[in-house]
């Protein structure tokens, strides 16, 4: 979350205040609160413009997104016609795969246009790219079907940022053209242990794109592409704090409310802000991004949009924007244990089995592996599933010798064990994702 430009010259006043705000949040320090003046300095002193892609400090980062007409299911029942983008070769998906970069790289992401419309990538809150990279078809150009273009740029800046096409926006972005494009901080050490990515949206479940004019009237409310009941509980145990990126890029304003706590708000837009605050409800408009803190606690609580209109899927309640955070065990008021409640949806969560089997499968969702701990006797299998939309891997430790198992989104990978053992293994992108293998 540390905001260092480590490619330009900076003042004095701009790199104090970049030590005071984002370092010290990324490391859990305190600070003495920043003074207006001196984020009117820093403000000043901030570099604008095209940075040169010969300034990249840390290599090339290299993406390839095409195009592709699905069909989903985005509330129980309801299928629709998506444009989605998607990795060459893996299924495409709306959201489009989260696209990870590192401050300092040089990040090249080529649209390969395999649809039958004229498309764009618009590289939302990324500052530092050229004008012809920033996707605007009248200011740049559009990618015509068939075509191939790569938009380039040297990634600066920290945050939580978007990519999505920008031809013909309001029916483009509306038929799922987007997906979260992440600038992480490797010097930055994350307070955080999990990190989870929610995108707002909504839709017309009875809208044809080719029906022009296109007067939505959206009636199921999304988030990351599905509605209440199919979005995935998010998972945070008590004594853990994760990093919630919130983005909203559908078209109509929401006000997210979570239960049962506050959360901290500890960025906008991809700017950490000079002071973070609490609160438990956060409106967000259309293009906004916030990062906020999350501490797990005690019980199952909603997060939810708090317009009750948007709580529903084609008028019906419950539905829409609308899922469980679930934290560790629920407690009565008395301190003594709830009785459990099971939940039918959304990815597993259930504790480790005690039971050796032949085979065991470890579904990967929200940037975690559940059950964490599987019991299977020699000689069976384990298989990981992975459910989002980033690449994960499965690196374990076998007679000494380091496998690594990379599982490219919405793919799988199954594993053999035959001797005794316990096997601890982790993701190596994301090594706060751990697992443990017991073969009895
Ligand atoms: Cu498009």
């Amino acid at each position: 979350m540390s905001k260092a430009r480590p490619s330009r010259t900076l003042s004095l006043a701009c790199v104090l205040a970049a030590l005071t705000l984002g370092v010290a949040l990324a490391h859990g320090e305190a600070s003495a609160p920043p003074t207006r003046a001196g984020l009117v300095e820093q403000f000043l002193a901030r570099p604008e413009g095209t940075v040169l892609l010969s300034r990249a400090t840390r290599g090339v980062r290299e993406f390839t997104l095409e195009v592709h007409r699905i069909e989903s299911e985005i509330a129980p029942g309801v299928r629709v016609e998506q444009w989605a983008f998607g990795f060459p070769g893996q299924p495409p998906s709306v959201p489009g795969p989260e696209l990870r970069v590192r401050v300092g790289e040089r990040v090249r992401i080529t649209l390969v246009n395999t649809h039958d419309q004229p498309h764009t990538l618009h590289l939302h809150g990324v500052t530092s790219l050229a004008q012809e990279m920033d996707g605007v078809p009248h200011l740049s150009r559009e990618v015509r079907p068939g075509e191939s273009f790569t938009y380039e740029f040297v990634a600066q800046e920290a945050g939580t940022h978007a990519y999505h096409c920008h031809f013909q926006t309001n029916v483009h972005l509306d038929m799922g053209m987007y997906g979260a494009l992440i600038v992480e901080d490797p010097d930055a050490r994350p307070v955080w242990s999990g990190e989870h990515t929610l995108i707002l949206d909504e839709w017309d479940s009875h809208h044809d794109p080719a029906r022009l004019p296109y007067t939505p009237s959206y009636d199921t409310f999304l988030v990351n592409g599905k509605a209440h009941p199919l979005i995935p509980e998010l998972s945070i145990p008590a004594g853990e704090t994760h990093l919630v990126r919130l983005l909203n890029l559908g078209a109509q304003p929401h006000s997210l409310h979570l239960h049962g706590t506050s959360f901290l708000v500890v960025a906008k837009d991809g700017h950490d802000l000079p002071l973070p605050y609490l609160a438990d409800t956060l409106p967000i408009l259309p293009g906004e991004r916030y990062d906020v803190l999350v501490k797990g606690r005690d019980g199952t609580f909603p997060w939810h949009d708090h317009n009750a209109g948007a709580n529903t899927t084609r008028g019906e309640y419950p539905g829409g924007m609308h899922f469980d955070v679930v934290g560790s065990p629920a407690l009565r008021a008395d301190g003594t244990p709830a009785p459990q409640t099971t939940h039918d949806h959304g990815h597993p969560s259930s504790p480790s089995s005690s039971t050796a089997a032949d085979s065991a499968v470890v579904a990967i969702s929200n940037f975690e592996f559940a059950p964490e701990q599987v019991h299977i006797r020699a000689g069976g299998s384990v298989t990981w599933e992975n459910h989002d939309s980033v690449p994960h891997h499965v690196a374990l430790t076998v007679d000494g010798k380091e496998v690594h198992h990379e599982l490219p989104p919405h793919g799988r990978v199954s594993v053999t064990f035959p001797q005794k053992g316990t096997f601890a293994y982790h993701c190596l992108p994301h090594p706060f994702m751990k697992g443990t293998v017991e073969v009895e």
